[in-house]
């Protein structure tokens, strides 16, 4: 890196020795491992047995594990802790869809919704490492039942509430969880959605779930099924408001959470107690300049990584306030974020460019009516922030007065990789680049052939060289898919599935998915799923889907389909259907925004289907095409580009 931090003694205490710049530390922290890991877990949680060797990891095998020997309670860390010193200190604000409507929790009130839900648990036969679905919207219930399951050494698997009923019903049989925990209904900028109904369908399918436990959030009427179905807060009532922690191993797991990969279904990812806990709560603190009192507002849904490690992990184990946003960015209007802003007053925002990409289109004074001035940081993730979004976020929410950080991860990595701010105020930031590696994480960039790009102004695979506490462990229940997936491509790397490019100044950009992986809206979605799903219409021969640019979604989601022979079928019905199954077998945002119909698909001779160049056409980059005389059969093309701009 080309600048000089100068590291300040409050940077990271922990550290003994003298660094004069931000380079020194870091490249200790790459070369020493075990020394910058060590006194940095020792001190920033609560050991009930401390580890005795802080890591053994085997890049070429993608086998981990850090604090051997050690023993800890995630709940302990991130409520207990807290309660000992100020048990009446705010943990959660949960800023709930209807405009103004506010509910504060203290640690010590937190402490006795995680116990009481734990005993529910217990009582309900859940034991150490049994499987705890979830399908449910942010509120403190939901953050309490995340705890709870971790309070008595349950692994939770949070699904985000906008799955399908097929699509969660695969992720609890893959999980093979008895319990589900579930609201009535939820509620999203006015609009009411039925978790209850939706768990109901998937559950009848599911033969290992004895009990769903329903949370109320709205209170209207949802179908219960005697035997089976019990109101959380009921039974919460009968239970006591203590519960002893289960002491766990360092590397048994916290939790699992599912995401999209370019081949099959999505892959539950399993993380760690100790090594996810700490990744976490370094990065949050490091990242964001979390200071004693801090307000800290991550606007993500606890559906996703962003909500597991920057709502709920990261910021209760490191002490502070964390807002739980139930609503949208445009609800009731689009000053939503900075009205709420001004009335919790929070220190930082962690949002996601799609938002950004929304509001900005919109007067300014829906931002600039509503006071501001508490925020420090403002945090972009998810996907890559273009730099219109990045000045707006720069200028007009942070008055030019706030850094802004791009922050680079994934749900693999547990935490924040690549962020300007690794630590120490005061280092120059760029507009829309996550510019530098955190402690602890060596990124490097490898050609096709798997030849490490040493220097600048280089592009190509971003893996990284080096195990961090953070990284998930495994897939649940195949580990041989997860060595596939992040270890094989590149041997003695772990591949992010990203291009990146380390410019001339060695700053890293990210370029975005190099596999068949598209993000809408922040979403992962696999193109794969989504042929899977539309392939199932019987009048469907094969289809190809792939992104294009969206001006808010950042990607949206293009379907080429071929239907079978002799099909009479009208063609608005047949997309009419297929938007229908698309939703049931998955989700609303995996509904391609356009469908194209076409005689066949551009393949090469062996069959393969030529996606390069279907996604130029979606994009309408029809003159860089390329080379296309590989194909079977290239009058396709002109076919499909005269009816590019006809699809529906
Ligand atoms: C945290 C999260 C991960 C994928 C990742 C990349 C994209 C995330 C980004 C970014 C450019 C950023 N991504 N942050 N791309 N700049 N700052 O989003 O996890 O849902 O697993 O998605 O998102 O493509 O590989 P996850």
């Amino acid at each position: 890196m080309s600048d000089f931090i100068k590291i300040t003694s409050t940077d990271i205490p922990e550290i003994n020795g003298s660094f004069s710049s931000h380079e020194e530390l870091y490249k200790f922290s790459i070369e020493k491992p075990e020394e910058f890991w060590g006194p940095i877990a020792r001190a920033r949680l609560r050991w009930d047995k401390e580890f005795t060797k802080v890591m053994d990891c085997n890049m070429e095998k993608g086998v981990f594990d850090w604090f051997i020997g050690g023993k800890l309670n995630a709940s302990v860390q991130c409520v207990d802790r807290h309660c000992e010193v100020d048990p009446d200190r705010i943990a959660l604000i949960w800023e709930q869809d209807e405009p103004g409507k506010e509910q504060r929790i203290t640690f010590r009130q937190l402490k006795e919704m995680v116990c009481k839900i734990a005993n529910v648990l217990k009582s309900e036969g859940v034991r150490k490492s049994d499987r705890v679905v979830m399908y449910i919207s942010i509120s403190p219930l939901a953050v309490a039942s995340m705890l709870a399951c971790a309070r008595i050494g349950a692994v939770h698997s949070v699904i985000f509430a906008g799955f399908s009923a097929e699509a969660l019903a695969s992720r609890i049989m893959d999980a093979g969880a008895s319990v589900v925990i579930t609201s009535d209904q939820s509620i999203r900028g006015g609009r009411l959605i039925e978790l209850k109904k939706t768990v109901d369908a998937a559950v009848a399918k599911c033969p290992s779930v004895r009990r769903v436990l329903v949370a109320r959030r709205t209170g209207n009427p949802v179908p219960i099924i005697e035997g089976r179905d019990v109101w959380l807060e009921e039974a919460m009532e009968a239970q006591s408001v203590e519960c002893i922690p289960e002491s766990m191993d360092s590397e048994d797991s916290l939790f699992m959470l599912y995401t999209s990969g370019s081949t099959g279904k999505p892959k539950g990812l399993v993380h760690s107690t100790a090594g996810y806990l700490l990744y976490a709560s370094f990065t949050h603190k490091q990242v964001f300049d979390i200071r004693d009192g801090d307000i800290f507002a991550c606007v993500a849904d606890i559906g996703w990584i962003t909500g597991h490690s920057y709502v709920v992990y990261g910021p209760l184990v490191n002490g502070i306030t964390t807002v739980l946003f139930e609503s949208h960015p445009a609800y009731p209007d689009h000053g939503r974020y900075w009205e709420m802003v001004q009335r919790i007053r929070p220190t930082q925002f962690y949002g996601a460019p799609t938002a950004i990409r929304l509001l900005l289109g919109h007067d300014s004074s829906y931002v600039t009516k509503y006071d501001r001035s508490s925020l420090r940081t403002l945090g972009s993730v998810g996907e890559p922030i273009n730099h219109e979004a990045w000045q707006w976020y720069h200028e007009v929410v942070g008055k030019g007065k706030c850094d802004v950080v791009d922050t680079w991860w994934q749900t693999e990595t547990g935490g924040i990789c690549i962020s300007p701010r690794p630590s120490a105020p005061g280092a120059e930031i760029r507009s829309a680049m996550p510019m530098r590696p955190l402690f602890g994480i060596a990124p490097v960039i490898l050609d096709d052939k798997g030849n490490v790009l040493e220097g600048r102004d280089v592009s190509g695979a971003l893996c990284i060289r080096k195990s961090w506490p953070g990284i998930a462990r495994t897939v649940y229940g195949d580990h041989s898919r997860y060595y596939d997936t992040y270890f094989k491509p590149y041997p003695g790397y772990y591949f992010t599935g990203d291009g990146s490019i380390r410019d001339l100044d060695g700053y890293y950009h990210i370029t975005g998915r190099m596999d068949d992986v598209i993000n809408v809206s922040g979403h992962r979605l696999g193109t794969a799923e989504v042929e899977d799903a539309l392939d199932e219409h019987f009048s469907v021969a094969e289809s190809a889907v792939v992104g294009y640019p969206h001006d808010i979604k950042g990607e949206g989601v293009y379907a080429y389909i071929v239907l079978k022979e002799g099909v009479i079928q009208e063609h608005k019905q047949i997309i009419a259907e297929l938007r229908s199954i698309v939703r049931t077998k998955i989700a609303g945002h995996a509904v391609p925004e356009i469908m194209q119909i076409c005689p066949s698909l551009p393949k090469t001779r062996s069959g393969k289907i030529m996606r390069r160049i279907l996604r130029k056409i979606a994009a309408d980059q029809i003159e860089e095409l390329g080379d296309v005389t590989t194909l079977a059969d290239p009058s396709i093309i002109e076919y499909i580009i005269k009816n590019h701009r006809h699809c529906i």
